[in-house]
């Protein structure tokens, strides 16, 4: 049986998502294992391809720990890709060397006949095999974050094959034929929780909701593609397992970020570098955790300029249930040495 009440004491990072102020705030970064690390690469390389590595166990726990043990941050993340749903529902991925991923695209309902759910089992195991490893390995003190993309983020890739810059054969879809469309979301959604389910009885303490294009949807489309399936996932998540915080990250929609929280219910946000800091005080202050938002070109750049801002940052939310973060992923380009500078001026600050 796993105590909950002694995870909560021994962590930080989890604190602020019980609502409390934690000085000096608990760090950890999106992207914090990979291309920016040496000693990623070289494991990268081993792997053979990607995806071989997000379902190789030893492999996927060596690199989720390699940047704990270089910069002891407070939160692990699992080392794995929001794609590996599609991938193992039976829609490959493939990720070529330099350009990201790639997928037949499924443009209509019906290519969803090449999902199904049955299919996952081996490649979730992979995955949930590495969580498990991982809560084992880690110190005491660092917490363990699960994963999944949000239906709508995942379904942008399935509909258009790859990265795109507005999301259009998602849109354009969900426009032409809105109840084949939410036939897609719902098998992502169901997907989804039982992901994340493994992920939880594996070992991870928290869970992330990705939703990288958030931004891109009018209205009545985010409250039809993002908040609903992803309150779904919250509500099916927290009736089993009521004391593991999960986090949203609606890219994009500072906006609406109320609404969502509204919406959705979840513990805690992630806002990226666009949200106003006035925005995440004014969040905070109703009890729910946030996260963010530093620019990662900033830890590219390094210097008083990111001195500077991890400070204002963190003076702004101190005596808030906040946990450091960037507002988007780590690039590669990133000097290590700034990622060290980063986290002990975060952990000056009091
Ligand atoms: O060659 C390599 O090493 C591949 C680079 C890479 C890495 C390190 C990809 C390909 N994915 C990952 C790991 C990853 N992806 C993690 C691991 C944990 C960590 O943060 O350390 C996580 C949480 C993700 C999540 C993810 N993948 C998102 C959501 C967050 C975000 O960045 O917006 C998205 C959109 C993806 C898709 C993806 N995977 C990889 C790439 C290059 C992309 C973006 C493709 C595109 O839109 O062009």
């Amino acid at each position: 049986m796993r105590d909950l009440k002694s995870e909560l004491l021994d962590k930080r990072f989890l604190q602020p998502f019980a609502s409390k102020a934690v000085a000096p705030p608990p760090v950890w970064l999106m992207r914090q294992a990979g291309r920016y690390l040496p000693e990623y690469r070289q494991v990268r390389a081993e792997a053979g391809s990607f995806l071989d590595l997000c379902y190789t166990p030893d492999l996927a726990a060596e690199v989720t720990l390699q940047p704990i043990r270089r910069f002891g941050f407070d939160a692990a993340i699992l080392f794995s890709d929001i794609l590996v749903v599609p991938d193992a529902l039976g829609q490959s991925v493939r990720f070529a060397e330099g350009e990201g991923p790639r997928l037949d695209p499924i443009k209509s309902v019906a290519g969803l006949a090449r999902l199904a759910l049955s299919n996952t089992n081996d490649k979730f195991a992979l995955v949930c095999e590495t969580v498990q490893r991982l809560s084992e390995a880690l110190p005491r003190e660092t917490a363990l974050i699960g994963f999944c993309g949000a239906p709508w983020t995942v379904a942008t890739y399935m509909a258009e094959g790859k990265g795109s810059s507005d999301q259009a054969a998602a849109r354009g879809w969900a426009y032409r034929d809105p109840a084949g469309f939410q036939q897609l979301i719902d098998i992502l959604t169901e997907t989804s929780i039982v992901y994340l389910t493994g992920q939880i009885e594996a070992g991870a303490n928290a869970i992330q909701i990705f939703d990288s294009w958030a931004g891109s949807l009018a209205e009545n489309e985010f409250a039809r593609w993002v908040i609903a399936p992803t309150a779904r996932i919250v509500r099916a998540i927290r009736e089993r397992f009521p004391a593991v915080p999960i986090i949203g990250f609606p890219r994009g929609a500072a906006a609406s970020l109320q609404t969502y929280i509204d919406g959705t219910d979840v513990d805690g946000v992630s806002c990226d570098t666009s949200c106003p800091l006035s925005v995440m005080q004014t969040i905070a202050r109703t009890g729910k955790a946030v996260q963010g938002n530093l620019d990662p070109l900033l830890l590219v750049t390094g210097g008083d300029a990111l001195d500077q801002r991890v400070d204002t940052i963190c003076e702004t939310m101190a005596g808030l249930p906040f946990v450091f973060n960037l507002g988007h992923g780590i690039v590669p380009e990133t000097p290590p040495e700034n990622v060290a500078r980063l986290v002990a001026r975060v952990r000056k600050a009091s």
